[in-house]
């Protein structure tokens, strides 16, 4: 997989040389090109940003420097345009492991980073046209930029790549995925079985692995109903009609 950031703080995301995606650098799964977006610029002040049409607090991302940008990263100089291209912004869809998961299939994934205000919807409009376009949220509250949720976002789509993780099984049964059947993760203990008076659950320690199933399950049901309930109401596609069998 490739990655592009398109980004004015080419440094936030320095700890992508760090880390677990520094070594799937090393290893060749990945493929990491950060840019500056003022490379792009043509004034002696290297401007991204200027004045809000309609006007109103703070600045707007100008459409010059990502438009040039995309045309030499994803223009017909540069091939097949099979890309994603993702735009971190609080007013996006939210992003979650399903989104993760659908990402990690793609070739090409390239980060346009927002500052300020946001950036001038037509370069989004204009992206549709050379790529496929996310809009993406990592929750509800707002951040500076979209740096550190481009950088949290590749956490998430990475270690999903096969070869990735050492271990493909902690995969299926950590929270948010299908195989934790919806619910937050059982908590999880280790040596010692005492420590600071405090013990480890007696039935961890029992070899009795049915109990012990049943006993993580129940863990996760009353973890999720107390943290999350909104993951265990129903769904609002469900209008309440009963599921008849086919006969
Ligand atoms: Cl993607 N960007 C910003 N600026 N703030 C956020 C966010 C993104 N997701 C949550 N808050």
């Amino acid at each position: 997989m490739r990655l592009d950031y398109l980004t004015i703080f080419p440094d936030y995301l320095a700890p992508l040389r760090l880390s677990l995606p520094g070594k799937a650098v090393e290893s060749g799964l990945l493929e990491v090109h950060v840019h500056d977006l003022r490379d792009w610029t043509h004034d002696r002040h290297r401007t991204v940003d200027d004045t809000p049409y309609g006007g109103g607090a703070g600045m707007v991302m100008k459409p010059e420097p990502f438009g040039e940008a995309f045309a030499e990263l994803l223009g017909p100089a540069a091939g097949p345009a099979d890309a994603t291209i993702i735009f971190t912004t609080p007013s996006g869809e939210r992003f979650d492991q399903r989104v993760a998961e659908e990402l990690s299939t793609r070739d090409r994934l390239v980060f346009a980073c927002g500052r300020y205000e946001g950036i001038d919807q037509r370069v989004v409009d204009h992206a549709r046209d050379l790529a496929e376009v996310r809009e993406l949220s990592l929750g509800d509250y707002v951040l500076n930029g979209g740096e550190v949720a481009a950088l949290a976002i590749t956490e998430a789509v990475v270690r999903l790549l096969p070869g990735f993780m050492g271990n493909a099984e902690s995969l299926t049964e950590e929270s948010h995925t299908a195989g934790s059947g919806g619910l937050l993760e059982y908590p999880v203990y280790t040596k010692p079985p005492v420590w600071e008076g405090r013990e480890v659950p007696e039935v961890l320690r029992s070899g009795d692995h049915g109990a012990i199933a049943r006993w993580r399950r129940d863990q996760a049901r009353r973890r999720t109903a107390e943290r999350r309930p909104d993951l265990l109401a129903p769904s609002a596609l469900d209008d309440g009609t009963p599921i008849t069998k086919a006969t």
